[in-house]
């Protein structure tokens, strides 16, 4: 199995800028096979929702909270994302949510601006000792609306989140301010790479008026040590992730 890791140097680059790109992670015969999983198979069908961006475009998103035995929950279980975000966390974590965002060709929506821990916090989680894994299925290019981020953007904080469509989306005014004095960068990324990010990071996407597709799966992860207090006033109980090998997930597809 190729099993790409993170060094300690690509951790401090990953502590400096928010965010690690990690190059051909998966194979093509595996992003192939995830890809008809998102077009076939039930996990998507049955989850997928439509959320609006400022302009009512739909960004399409399939979100599940638990794992199972199907082939995103082994994905999500495979050493390259979880013990990777191990070493970049520098902690034990457990398995938060994974979601498959289908921007797709001819109009897919934007995402606004936002950090993932404007969303989370709300959702009772005390630190922001969380990471996302989006890992690329389709060639995710400026053209159909990759990834943008503000390179360091998670050393300022949690910022104030808001309604913008039917989405979240960080502070405008203060975004405006912070646009002018960060690196933004577009995460252009082949098909099978995977980028980590922090919860604090700010980051967005355009449109996709291309005809290509702009597909992904993204699978986040809380450190064992967040407390995620829930509605009832407790503590949510959760497992260290479990560690699995996928490298026969093309032979029990
Ligand atoms: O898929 C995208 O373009 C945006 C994803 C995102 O913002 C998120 O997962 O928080």
């Amino acid at each position: 199995m190729n099993t790409p890791s993170v060094s300690l140097e690509m951790a401090e680059d990953f502590r400096r800028d928010g965010y690690l790109l990690l190059s051909n992670a998966f194979t093509k015969e595996e992003v192939a096979t995830l890809l008809q999983a998102v077009e076939e198979g039930d996990r998507v069908a049955t989850t997928s929702r439509d959320t609006k961006d400022a302009e009512g475009r739909a960004a399409k998103i399939a979100i599940w909270h638990e794992l199972g035995s199907d082939i995103w929950s082994r994905v999500s279980t495979d050493p390259r994302i979880v013990n990777n975000v191990r070493i970049l966390m520098g902690e034990d974590v457990a398995f938060f949510h994974g979601k498959v965002m289908l921007k797709l060709a001819g109009g897919g929506g934007s995402w606004e601006w936002h950090q993932d821990y404007g969303y989370w916090y709300n959702q009772g989680f005390l630190y922001p000792r969380m990471i996302s894994a989006f890992i690329s299925l389709d060639p995710s290019m400026e053209k159909n609306g990759c990834l943008q981020v503000l390179k360091g953007s998670h050393h300022l904080g949690r910022l104030e989140h808001g309604r913008v469509g039917t989405q979240t989306g960080a502070d405008a005014g203060r975004i405006d301010i912070i646009e002018n004095m960060l690196e933004r960068v577009s995460v252009e990324m082949e098909p099978g790479s995977v980028l980590f990010f922090d919860s604090n990071l700010l980051h967005t996407s355009g449109p996709n008026n291309s005809d290509i597709h702009r597909r992904s799966f993204i699978v986040c992860y809380n450190a064992m040590a967040n407390p995620q207090i829930g509605e009832d006033g407790q503590m949510v109980v959760r497992e260290s992730c479990p560690v699995s090998d996928f490298s026969d997930i093309l032979t029990t597809v």
